[in-house]
């Protein structure tokens, strides 16, 4: 099969998600029979993320640049699928879903769908109270502004047609991206659609890298502003 036959690429933004990272990418190829390319974006983390990312048989790109927005930015620039599809590494999506986003986009039903928690599931732990109400607060400001429905704009399982995010102006490096994905999709009259799904708390041991303050000031001016 060669390369340009890839339907669907999955990018996978990591930092230190060592323990979770084989899981999230044996579920995606279990529940999935497209053609998918598995790209794994990786921020230096040394914890033994490179060694089981090839043992899969997924692409490892290392981006030594800090940033959420940045790893993904890279991420697409290896993407050869028409869909790119992106979920955290830390296994806390259901990546067994990947198909109830990606129908609607080949289907030629929407243009970005969002896999929605807001709207699904939140198991116990999974989305600390402050978070939950900035995403609330946010997604309700988006949807008055912006003139959408959607109920959770900070997710970070989404899939876009790689026709989309070709128009798109992907202007932050941060946790703002998923709210810029989102703004410059509905400026440009793009399609969004969402479904609900469930959402996990992080294992054990590892840590969000969110910095709450910080993303939710970047997510306020990508929202009024229009810059990050
Ligand atoms: N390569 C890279 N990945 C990152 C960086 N920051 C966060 N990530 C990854 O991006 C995903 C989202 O970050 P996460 O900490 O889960 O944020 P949360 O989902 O909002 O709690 C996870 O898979 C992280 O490992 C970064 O600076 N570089
Ligand atoms: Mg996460």
């Amino acid at each position: 099969m060669i390369e340009e036959d890839y339907v669907v690429s999955v990018v996978i933004p990591a930092f230190k998600e060592v323990k979770t990272i084989r899981k999230v990418i044996r579920d995606l190829k279990s529940s999935s029979s497209y053609n998918m390319q598995i790209i794994v974006v990786d921020g230096y983390s040394n914890d033994g993320t490179e060694e089981i990312v090839k043992e899969e048989k997924a692409e490892f790109v290392t981006e030594p640049r800090v940033g959420y927005g940045r790893a993904i930015k890279t991420g697409i620039d290896h993407a050869k699928g028409d869909i790119v599809v992106i979920i955290d590494a830390d296994d806390t999506y259901e990546a067994c879903d990947i198909n109830k986003l990606v129908q609607p986009l080949l289907k030629d039903e929407s243009d970005v769908c969002l896999a929605s928690r807001l709207g699904g599931t939140l198991l116990p732990g999974a989305m600390p109270s402050m978070n939950l109400f900035g995403n609330r607060m946010f997604t309700s400001m988006y949807n008055a502004i912006y003139g959408q429905n959607v109920t959770d704009t900070q997710t970070g399982f989404r899939a876009l047609t790689k026709k989309t995010i070709e128009c798109l102006d992907l202007y932050s490096d941060g946790m703002g991206l998923s709210t810029v994905f989102l703004t410059e999709a509905a400026k440009r009259g793009f399609r969004i659609t969402e479904f609900p799904t469930i959402y996990r708390p992080r294992n054990d041991h590892s840590k969000s890298k969110l910095n709450r303050l910080k993303a939710g000031w970047e997510i306020l001016r990508i929202l009024l502003l229009g810059q990050a």
